[in-house]
């Protein structure tokens, strides 16, 4: 470990909360699929913010379109219109299909206001009594942080010890539609929402059976349930299509988008839905000073422009493949399984000896490759979509002479 690095680990540990554990590593600058540390080492950036720099670290043109923006008009709040944030609307519904947007900033603000959005409906236009309407949602999620979506977690490290948590929800085991069509042959009357990843991410990109999304689907219209895609980590090319929800042709009642939605520039995020569903929340019934702000709409398009200029998820979708057969040929004991779709992919860990997942990333480190591990010993591989072909082979060397050395 550098001086240099120390002196900076040093004082997040001084001044910072606690509330990570990073791995030893003092990022200072960022391009394309590369980041280097304060020392200068060059690293392949397989983690890309949990896929929020889908278009690369400080892609040009929607830097361009921050800096641009960032000498005219930052913010004005809501209390007033603004020239950027009508243009950027029209171009997000259209982009995604949707009647309406509402912008956000955060993934967990977003997830909250989708949250809102379905228990409005469910009490203005289902009929639901206001103090009886629920939710549904998955085992295994993560939706964000905040006190309610953290009601949803059955992670201990997530809702404990946060005190009371929110009433009107419903888990059940992600990945199993009979529990679906159960819960709702049962409780579907009050149920407004049903919740979901189309993958889960932070599960340790759990891919759920061909077919699940779209059987989910049907089941949530048959009863009359909105089906609410979170694709704050899944969205914006990451999996191979524009959105995870598309691989199976279903359109979600109510869309939750975040991280790559702004390149990973700025906090961005949103809800899509049609007018029936967002047009229940009327003036002054919800909002946030930054949300929409022009600063986030014109980096949101230039965001948005640059995954199809660059078709990144034809991208991602080819070098996903690549990524699997490649890990999946490397000898090594300490990898049990490869899962994954695009570029969202996961290696599931075997312990040897005393040696982790977590040992895995730190050589991977010293070869030149950050990855983190989630939950104890899933190691998420997700590089920035913009690597090349080339770039990504030479980065598999890479992981191989990191698991080599465990031989
Ligand atoms: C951290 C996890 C991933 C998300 C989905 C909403 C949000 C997230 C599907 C909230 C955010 C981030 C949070 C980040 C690490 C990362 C993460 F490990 F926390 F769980 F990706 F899996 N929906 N995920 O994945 O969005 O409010 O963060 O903008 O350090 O907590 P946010």
């Amino acid at each position: 470990m550098g001086k240099m690095s120390q002196d900076f680990i040093d004082l997040e540990a001084k001044y910072g909360a606690h509330n990570y554990h990073p791995l030893p590593v003092v990022l200072d600058k960022g391009e394309g699929a590369f980041v280097w540390d304060v020392e200068g080492k060059k690293y392949f950036d397989f983690l890309s913010a949990y896929s929020a720099v889908n278009q690369g670290h400080c892609h040009p043109k929607i830097v361009g379109a921050l800096t641009e923006q960032a000498q005219k008009l930052t913010l004005t709040s809501r209390a007033f219109y603004n020239s950027s944030l009508g243009p950027y609307e029209k171009y997000i519904t259209e982009y995604f299909g949707y009647d309406k947007v509402l912008p956000m900033n955060t993934g967990a603000e977003a997830d909250e206001t989708a949250l809102k959005l379905a228990r409005r409906w469910g009490v203005v236009k289902k009929g639901i009594p206001n103090d009886d309407v629920m939710i549904v949602c998955c085992s295994g999620n993560f939706h964000g942080r905040t006190i309610t979506i953290i009601t949803m977690s059955d992670d201990p490290d997530s809702y404990a010890n946060y005190g009371p948590l929110t009433p009107g929800f419903i888990r059940i085991p992600y990945n199993d539609t009979n529990a679906l069509e159960k819960v709702l042959e049962e409780h579907g009357k009050k149920i407004a929402g049903f919740i979901l990843e189309p993958i889960q991410g932070e599960a340790g990109v759990y891919v759920p059976d061909e077919g699940y999304l779209k059987k989910c689907y049907d089941i949530c219209k048959k009863h009359n349930v909105l089906f609410i895609a979170d694709e704050v980590q899944t969205g914006i090319a990451r999996t191979g299509k524009l959105l995870a929800c598309d691989h199976e042709s279903v359109r979600p009642d109510v869309l939750i988008l975040g991280k790559a939605l702004s390149g990973g520039v700025i906090p961005v995020s949103a809800v899509l839905a049609d007018d029936d569903i967002m047009l229940t929340i009327k003036p002054g019934e919800h909002g946030s000073t930054f949300g929409g702000f022009p600063l986030a709409c014109k980096v949101a398009v230039a965001a948005l422009e640059v995954v199809k200029e660059e078709k990144l998820a034809e991208k991602a979708e080819h070098l996903g493949k690549i990524f699997r057969e490649e890990m999946s040929s490397i000898k090594s004991d300490m990898i049990e399984l490869v899962r994954g779709k695009g570029l969202l992919n996961a290696v599931v860990i075997r312990n040897k000896g005393d040696k982790t997942a977590w040992d895995v990333c730190l050589e991977m480190k010293e070869q030149g490759v950050l990855a983190k591990p989630t939950h104890g010993n899933i190691i998420r591989f997700a590089p920035p979509l913009v690597i090349t072909e080339e770039q990504l082979r030479e980065a598999m060397e890479l992981i191989k002479k990191a698991f080599k050395k465990f031989e």
